[in-house]
């Protein structure tokens, strides 16, 4: 049975602090002073400078806060951000086709863009690379394997640098950081953390360490921040937390890249006007609800046999096959990738428990045309004809976990009576937050008596609670069974402010 006492206990023990005047200082990312002098003679010599992002969250908010840095200090420089379905992912080629400059500045990609930096150098374009990505290894020696560009800065190959898990936003602020530094600006790099923490949270950084300082800070700002966009997210999400971010605005700005551009997205973060911003939100909201339509036509037509390694193909839209494949892993406890089948199969693969998918799908390196990633997502390209090759070598490779290996991780701390669940709860959890990656949101198992049940829409329900004589409100969400008369549940514990002050459990199962 756990208490106030063995709560705190847990939730400290997850969770490493630092305070705002022990943030790790910019000099202690590999080159990044070589890229800062680089970027400051550029700016004397008036050349041409591109900043190049990505399509999701984290690349736009890293395009965002360089946008917003350059103003100030410089008009010869311009942001592009691929286009999924036209350029694929990150510097490459087929998008350096369509740039003239002298410098280029990459942010949240480029770790591994080789062919890319080969045809800046041949062009004469110098390249930074800012990136957060685990960089290749070389074949025998285990060191990095990295492009040939004028300048590397990334926390991954930056021994000093303390805190290896920062997303591709905070390397760019840094990098800002030191050309602030170099330059004697008087700009306040705290302008940007409204902007910084929705890339740290919707790119699952642990939160912990700097992250948890920077959310902490970051998620001040944007509540009190003046900027169109937090203005118009503050309509939506009154007091905004980490979960808004994670569950609410992270897919809607993710939304963008997935099924047209994410230009709207970066806008819209960039946006000086209140209704602009509106109308750019309002354009994410329909993108997401058509991401969400596109997923659930998909998924509602799929066959899936019965692998312990779920692999599929068809004519699916490229911006939701990673989505897709997380669904499948939740839904049959098994890793996923699932592939749009174009001249190529492109795939997005996700995984579960201990399995490092990252290493199987190594092990077919013959079949592969591309592949990135890490233990628990992927993302790869083969060979149509080389599909029934992979399906069978992943399925044989698979074999070697046990049954065990297959789980979905779940948060809850124990078993919390009603006698423990009151104000005092809940500001000890309030205190630990921000909850996510790393640091997840605590859940606690209980048995109770239903005394009341309410329909409040569709198949939301409140319900009455009570445990040896304490009385609890509690709320379920989409539930479709009938209600027995006592309950086993996992919960969460929430403040509800709807018509005065309670506690009230949200029941996320009933076992
Ligand atoms: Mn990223």
């Amino acid at each position: 049975m756990l208490n106030k006492e063995k709560i705190k206990q847990i939730l400290s023990s997850r969770i490493e602090e630092i305070s705002s005047m022990q943030i790790p200082h910019f000099s202690l990312l590999r080159d990044i002073e070589k890229a800062s002098k680089r970027i400051i003679k550029a700016i004397k010599r008036k050349e041409k400078i591109v900043i190049l992002g990505d399509y999701d969250v984290d690349g736009v908010s890293s395009s965002a806060i360089m946008y917003l840095f350059f103003k100030n200090i410089y008009t010869n420089f311009e942001i592009v951000i691929p286009n999924r379905f036209i350029h694929g992912y990150g510097l490459n080629a087929k998008i350096l086709d369509e740039i003239e400059a002298d410098l280029i500045i990459t942010v949240d990609n480029g770790i591994t863009a080789f062919e890319a930096a080969w045809i800046c150098k041949k062009r004469g374009i110098d390249l930074i690379i800012t990136d957060h990505h685990t960089p290749n290894l070389t074949l025998n020696t285990q060191h990095f394997h990295l492009p040939e560009a004028y300048a590397v800065v990334n926390p991954k190959t930056s021994p000093d640098f303390p805190f290896k898990e920062i997303c591709g936003a905070e390397v760019a602020w840094y990098l800002c950081a030191a050309i602030k530094s170099e330059m004697k600006l008087n700009i306040d790099l705290r302008e940007f953390l409204d902007i910084l923490v929705l890339a740290i949270i919707a790119d699952v950084m642990p939160l912990n360490h700097l992250n948890r300082t920077l959310v902490n800070m970051g998620l001040k700002k944007l509540n009190a921040s003046k900027r169109a966009f937090s203005r118009v997210l503050k309509r939506y999400f009154n007091n905004i937390k980490s979960t808004n971010v994670a569950f609410g605005i992270a897919p809607r700005l993710n939304a963008a890249g997935r099924m047209d551009n994410a230009k709207v997205a970066f806008e819209f973060l960039i946006s000086e006007d209140e209704n602009e911003a509106l109308e750019l939100y309002l354009e994410l909201d329909r993108l997401n609800n058509l991401r969400k339509e596109t997923e659930s036509d998909i998924l509602d037509n799929l066959e899936i046999n019965n692998d312990d390694f779920i692999l599929i193909k068809g004519n699916f839209h490229e911006g939701v096959i990673g989505i897709i494949a997380s669904r499948l892993v939740h839904k049959y406890n098994k890793p996923a990738i699932v592939f749009s089948e174009k001249e190529n199969l492109k795939g997005s693969g996700r995984s579960l428990g201990n399995i490092d998918i990252f290493d199987l799908i190594s092990g077919c390196g013959e079949l592969l045309e591309g592949f990135g990633g890490h233990k628990m997502a992927c993302g790869l390209s083969i060979k149509k004809e080389n599909f029934d090759k992979l399906q069978k070598k992943l399925n044989e490779k698979i074999k070697k976990y046990n049954k065990d290996d297959f789980f979905i991780e779940d948060f809850v701390l124990g078993e919390l009576s009603f006698s423990e669940i009151d104000f005092e709860l809940l500001d000890i959890l309030n205190s630990y937050e921000p909850y996510g990656e790393g640091n997840p949101k605590p859940k606690f198992i209980t048995s109770a008596k239903i005394e009341n049940v309410r329909n409040l829409k569709d198949n939301h329900y409140k319900l009455i609670l009570s445990q040896n004589d304490i009385f609890l409100p509690a709320v379920i969400f989409r539930y479709d069974g009938e209600f027995e008369e006592e309950i086993k549940f996992k919960f969460s514990v929430e403040e509800n402010n709807f018509r005065g002050r309670e506690v009230q459990l949200i029941i996320e199962e009933i076992i």
